[in-house]
This record gives C-alpha cells, structure tokens and sequence, in this order.
C-alpha cells in the first residue's frame, strides 16, 4: 500500500527546560487513514547533535500548521495548531509551572473551532488568532479580549 509521510512547519523551543532548544514540528502520514502528530525533537545524547534523535508526541491534533507564542503573556508560550486535514483549530498549553511540555499530565487541549474547513496557515498576534482557510479563500479572525486558555474566542469572517 502505497502512502506519503511529511514533516511539515517547524519552531525551536526549550520544551523540557534544559537550557537547549528544541525543534518542535508537525508530521502527517497520508495513506487510506490520515494520522499526524504534533511532536519535538531532541538527540538522545544531548551533546552529539550529530547522534540519533528521539521524537516525543505532544499531540495527535496537529497536521501542518502551528504556531508556538505566548497567548496570555504568562511567559510561558502555548501552541496553536491549525489543521488542513481534520479541519480544526487548537489550542495546547501546559499548566506546569515552569512551561515544560515533557509531562504529558501538564499538557491540555482545548478546541476553539471544529467546524471552519481546511487551514492553510495561522497566525498569532494577540488578540487576535488569523487562520487562512482552502475553501473559501477567506480568512477568518479569532479574537478575545481576556487573556486566558479558557476565554471565549469569538469569529468573524473578512
Ligand atoms: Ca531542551
Ligand atoms: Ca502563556
């Protein structure tokens, strides 16, 4: 069976907080059933780069796009994640309180829209989220006016 797998969108973040960027970056595997992850990188030998490199799954709900900014400007970035495949828009953040994102019991999803077709890119400038969508050629705006993970998004079209 034939299938095509491809890394997509990539940032650097220090996801552990071991003092050393890591690469953060989304991957699709396109075959009968499409599957991606949202994952980041770093050698299993911190100091041979050279060496192999460990994958850590941060998600299943992230396919191409994504953007890592700090959202309520706690110092600590959450993700946003806009997928071309599901058709969803994302939001994880991690509660831990030093922002680590290496103890999956810290970090929490939250669906802002399940419903706005196919995503061609987001951006973050807050307080605003701007996801340019396939379909309709439109872009569509998020915006809140507080600053939390748990605040109401409103939409609007231009
Ligand atoms: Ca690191
Ligand atoms: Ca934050």
């Amino acid at each position: 069976m034939s299938f095509i797998r491809f890394y997509h969108r990539v940032e650097y973040h220090d996801m552990n907080q071991d003092g050393r960027k890591d690469i953060v970056t989304c991957r699709t595997h396109v075959s009968r059933k499409t599957l991606s992850q949202l994952v980041w990188l770093q050698p299993k030998d911190v100091n041979d780069p050279l060496g192999p490199w460990e994958a850590n799954v941060l998600s299943q709900d992230c396919d191409v796009y994504f953007r890592i900014r700090d959202l309520d400007g706690d110092g600590i970035p959450e993700i946003v994640a806009a997928q071309f495949f599901k058709k969803q828009l994302n939001l994880l953040y991690t509660d831990h309180p030093d922002g680590r994102w290496d103890m999956p019991q810290h970090i929490h999803t939250r669906v802002i829209d399940s419903n706005m077709g196919a995503a061609y890119d987001v951006m973050v400038r807050m307080p605003f989220m701007m996801c340019i969508l396939e379909s309709t050629k439109l872009t569509l705006f998020f915006e809140t006016a507080a600053r939390s993970m748990t605040s109401t998004w409103m939409e609007s079209w231009i």
